[in-house]
């Protein structure tokens, strides 16, 4: 009995519009980058169990997994809490083995001052499922206290990409949303 009240509790609180929208959100983002990962939305979310969070990044177009060996790469950074200072990057891209995360802390003399000298960690994998929704879409699914904080948190995404004799030989560069300074821009409401 208790289990069926928790269970309509918590159907509630998912359906009431205010925390709908916190909790599960997408945000678009316009075609304002060349190249193959120029984001189009980015969305977060909770995955099956308590803890589990999702995040999931979607592109113009559809690439294989394979290109983030060598051409890109997708980029996930955190706050402890929302519009705060980020202090956890997370790097999706692929091996032979397939497509891996990792993580590592980064910020460490301050807010927005991206240092390595600093004592930035070393990319550390990370305990987390990463899988292709479909041929557009990168998704991320871990552990809420893999990241900074406690409660409500900030992120925002970003994809690199790069190939010879295109207009990203050097690379291209998209963050999404663009808004906001090196910040947690998206408000993740737990
Ligand atoms: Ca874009």
């Amino acid at each position: 009995m208790l289990k069926d009240v928790a269970a309509a509790v918590l159907v509630c609180v998912i359906l009431s519009p205010a925390t709908a929208n916190a909790d599960r959100l997408r945000v678009s983002d316009p075609n304002d980058v060349p190249g193959r990962l120029d984001i189009r939305s980015v969305a977060h979310g909770h995955g099956p169990r308590q803890g589990l969070v999702t995040h999931s990044v979607r592109v113009a177009r559809g690439f294989p997994s394979r290109l983030l060996k060598w051409n890109g790469a997708f980029e996930l950074f955190f706050s402890g809490r929302p519009g705060g200072c980020i202090s956890t990057h997370i790097l999706i891209d692929s091996t032979n083995d397939g497509t891996r995360a990792r993580m590592r802390f980064v910020d460490p003399l301050g807010c927005g001052r991206f240092d390595d000298s600093g004592g930035s960690s070393q990319y550390q994998p990370i305990e987390a499922i990463v899988t292709r929704p479909n041929a557009r879409t990168m998704k991320i699914k871990l552990q809420r206290k893999l990241l900074p904080g406690r409660g409500d948190y900030g992120w925002y995404a970003e994809t690199w990409f790069r190939k010879r004799d295109t207009r990203c030989e050097r690379e291209c560069v998209d963050q999404a949303p663009n808004d906001g300074g090196p910040r947690g821009r998206i408000a993740h409401e737990l």
